[in-house]
């Protein structure tokens, strides 16, 4: 069984990322599911409330990742036997990773006619959804050159410039505290999400908010690229999204840190930017300014607010 392996991977950023954290969780579900041996179906129930807890819980931020298992759990609201369950689980999980996955693609074909001809973009961290629009861009046969972020303490910088390297566009490799002294050469900046709220905030990779607020002083527009499932419910009733903090041996090593005893080193993963330094946020089902993330939270993840009482 691959759940607690996925779990641990989760954790250790092994697998990361927003959207691949969502469907690698997906997959453990659908695994553990296929492989249960139990006598009923409210065991059934009990132990898949068990794997979809050991899940969520290996990262707090990226909300990808609850509401991922909350549609595959959605399955067992209702069932007559452990077959009929497994079955409904089953379904949920392959009809997720599909929606996933054909998300992905679809913003990358929105995305990128935000994107002109000749255009300068600077991209932070790695996100498959904001790196899709800028490939598309690129296939497109548009003109772009691209600055990307190195991204301290964990460098996911590096996995996006070698992306760009391999399809041959043009980018500059920047430590993050240089993003104020290249903005004004930036036409557009576009980065992914962890989560975003009722508000239409944008919790993304430290920094984000650093970078939007420089793109903001030089009228650099921002757009946000992120699948519909990336939207924080809870966030209608005031739920504030937690932000993890990562371990600090990340910043400094335990060997530096032990001999610094009136230092604390902090290492929080994500930061919000809020609505107002936000221009579009582009989802699978269009893109629309950030004043409106309620509409996606109650017409495509269907919540109410009676469902959150
Ligand atoms: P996609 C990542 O978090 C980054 O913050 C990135 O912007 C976001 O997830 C969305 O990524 P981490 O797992 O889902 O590196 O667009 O902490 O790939």
């Amino acid at each position: 069984m691959i759940l607690n392996g996925t779990a641990a991977s989760i954790k250790s950023m092994e697998i990361r990322g927003a959207g691949r954290i969502a469907r690698a969780a997906v997959e453990a579900l659908a695994d553990y599911a296929r492989n249960l041996e139990v006598s009923d179906a409210d065991a059934f129930k009990r132990e898949m409330q068990k794997a979809a807890e050991i899940l969520t819980e290996t990262r707090p931020t990226a909300v990808s990742l609850p509401n991922a298992v909350r549609y595959v759990m959605r399955a067992l609201d209702s069932f007559e036997s452990v077959e009929a369950a497994r079955e409904a689980v089953l379904a949920r999980a392959a009809e997720f990773i599909d929606h996933s996955e054909h998300a992905v693609e679809r913003i990358a074909e929105i995305g990128a006619r935000h994107i002109s001809d000749g255009d300068v973009l600077l991209t932070h961290c790695n996100s498959e959804a904001a790196l899709g629009c800028i490939l598309e861009a690129h296939r497109q046969e548009k003109e772009i050159e691209v600055y990307a972020t190195e991204v301290r303490p964990r460098g996911q910088g590096l996995i996006t410039i070698r992306a760009l390297n391999d399809a041959g566009i043009r980018t500059n490799y920047i430590i993050d505290s240089a993003v104020r002294y290249f903005i004004n050469d930036v036409d557009l900046v576009i980065v992914g999400a962890d989560a975003i709220a009722v508000n239409g905030a944008v919790v993304n990779k430290i920094g984000t908010a650093q970078i939007a607020h420089a793109a903001d002083e030089a009228r650099t527009n921002v757009i946000v690229a992120a699948e519909t499932y990336k939207f924080a419910p809870r966030t209608i009733l005031g739920e504030k999204i937690a932000i993890e903090e990562r371990d600090t041996g990340e910043v400094l090593p335990g060997t530096i840190a032990e001999n610094l005893p009136f230092v604390r080193v902090r290492n929080p993963a994500f930061d919000v930017t809020p609505a107002e330094y936000v221009d579009l946020i582009v989802t699978e089902m269009g893109a629309f300014p950030p004043e409106l993330a309620y509409l996606v939270i109650r017409d495509y993840l269907g919540w109410k607010i009676e469902d959150l009482r």
